[in-house]
């Protein structure tokens, strides 16, 4: 096998972690060498099953790592048919990774202002079947997206990587092309249950 002189080796998801705050040691975000670190990690369950919690109404948000404020690395646990709405990534990054299960991304064209006083329907530009350990990158100038997980019977588990970390995003509606801000919450920090109440109560 031909290793790259480039790209360190990352074989737990610790490695992973290492290696992302190396590479964020630079101001500059270098979304190729991310893309790479990301999928050279090969997904194991072992590794990440202490991130892994699941709702039985929406998929999860769980915390893995702070970034020292330059990113977050979360594990998102969709239960059986769990799917996101059509959503924008603020001013983010967005790298997403296969992890386990069968997940789809529907990709949309942001809608302009146009479509928006129209009420037109959106756009889908494409539908993807994540590959297993397949990384997907997307940020606002290349679109939206919605994901899903297509089984009706088991979970499923991607990793993503936002850079900078956002609290919030922009929520459309298909049919209409009209969008909401929402606040985007963590259902655990590092493994730890978040209480939602308290959190609200203490940002105020
Ligand atoms: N962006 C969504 C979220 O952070 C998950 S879909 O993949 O990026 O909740
Ligand atoms: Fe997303």
């Amino acid at each position: 096998m031909e290793v790259s002189m480039t790209t360190p080796q990352v074989f737990t998801l610790d490695d992973l972690v290492r290696e992302l705050h190396r590479v964020f040691e630079d101001d500059d975000v270098n979304v190729e060498e991310v893309h790479d670190l990301m999928s050279g990690y090969k997904s194991n369950p072992a590794d990440w099953k202490k991130f892994a919690k699941f709702d039985r109404y929406k998929y999860t948000r769980n915390l893995i790592d702070a970034g020292n404020g330059k990113f977050n690395l979360m594990l998102v646990c969709w239960g059986p048919s769990h799917t996101s709405t059509i959503h924008d990534h603020a001013d983010s990054h967005c790298f997403m990774k296969h992890m386990k299960g069968s997940l789809q991304e529907l990709r949309y064209e942001m809608p302009d202002d146009q479509q928006m006083q129209e009420c037109s329907e959106m756009k889908e530009t494409a539908r993807t079947l994540l590959k297993p350990n397949g990384v997907y990158y997307i940020n606002n100038s290349i679109g939206l997206h919605q994901v899903e997980n297509t089984s009706h019977s088991d979970e499923a588990v991607s990793l993503h990587l936002y850079c900078p970390p956002f609290s919030e995003c922009c929520v459309f509606d298909q049919r209409t092309s009209h969008k909401m801000k929402c606040p985007v919450t963590f259902w655990t920090k590092y493994g730890k249950k978040v209480d939602l109440k308290k959190s609200k109560a203490e940002a105020q």
